[in-house]
C-alpha cells in the first residue's frame, strides 16, 4: 500500500484527460485510475460550494412579491389580493403611507375586474365578536400610515368579472380625499401566503 500511495496525487506527467496509447502497462493503468480518483473529488468541490448561491431555494419566511405605487405625498406598499374563496368576490390588503402634514383618507377604489369595490372595516364588539361593515372612508393620518389587513380596514372587491387565481394581477385605482389618485398592481396570492395578516391568511367575507 505504501508503494502506491504517492500515485494518488495527480501525476505531473499525465494530466487528466490524456489517454495512454502505448502498450498496456498494468502499472500505468493503476496510475491512471488512481489519478482519476484523486482529481474527480477536486473537480466536484467547486460545484458543491457554488450550489447555495446559484440554486433558488424557496424560504417559507420570505415575504411574497406584492404591489407598490406612489402619487404625491401618498404611497401604497404590500398590496395583494387573496385568491377568491367564492367565485364572485374577494378582498384586498395594503399599507397606505401619508407623507403630508395634513390628514388624508382613501375615499374610493375602482378596478377593471370588479363591478364594485367597497371600503370595509372589521371591528370587535364589546362582547368580543368581530363585526364587519362598509365605511365611507379609510383615514390615513398626516405623517402616518394605515394598514389594510384581515381583521381591520380592508377592501371588498365585489362582482368579479373574471375568475381570479394565484399568479394573476389586478389593478386597483385608489382615490384620496386630497385629490391624489394612484394605480397599484396587486398580485393575487394563495390565501395562506399573504403578508399582511397576523394569522398569515385572509378572512372569509362571504357573510357580507
Ligand atoms: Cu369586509
Amino acid at each position: 500500500m505504501l508503494a502506491l500511495f504517492p500515485l494518488c496525487a495527480p501525476h505531473p506527467h499525465s494530466p487528466s484527460g490524456e489517454r495512454r496509447t502505448g502498450p498496456a502497462d498494468p502499472r500505468s493503468r493503476i496510475r491512471a485510475l488512481l489519478g482519476a480518483c484523486a482529481v474527480l473529488p477536486l473537480l466536484a468541490l467547486p460545484g458543491c460550494a457554488g450550489a447555495p448561491e446559484s440554486a433558488p431555494t424557496p424560504t417559507p419566511a420570505q415575504e411574497p412579491e406584492t404591489g407598490s405605487a406612489a402619487s404625491g405625498e401618498v404611497r401604497v406598499d404590500g398590496a395583494w389580493i387573496p385568491e377568491p374563496a367564492t367565485p364572485d368576490s374577494t378582498t384586498a390588503y395594503f399599507t397606505v403611507t401619508n407623507a403630508a402634514e395634513a390628514d388624508d383618507a382613501l375615499v374610493a377604489v375602482e378596478s377593471p375586474v370588479s363591478g364594485e369595490v367597497e371600503l370595509g372595516s372589521t371591528t370587535e364588539t364589546p362582547s368580543g365578536a368581530s363585526q364587519m361593515g362598509v365605511v365611507e372612508e379609510i383615514p390615513v393620518p398626516g405623517g402616518g400610515s394605515t394598514e389594510l389587513r384581515s381583521g381591520g380596514f380592508h377592501l371588498m372587491v365585489n362582482d368579479l368579472s373574471e375568475p381570479l387565481a394565484a399568479g394573476d394581477a389586478v389593478t386597483l385605482t385608489l382615490t384620496f380625499e386630497s385629490g391624489s389618485v394612484l394605480d397599484v398592481e396587486a398580485p393575487v396570492l394563495e390565501r395562506s401566503a399573504g403578508p399582511s395578516s397576523e394569522d398569515g391568511g385572509a378572512e372569509d367575507h362571504s357573510g357580507h
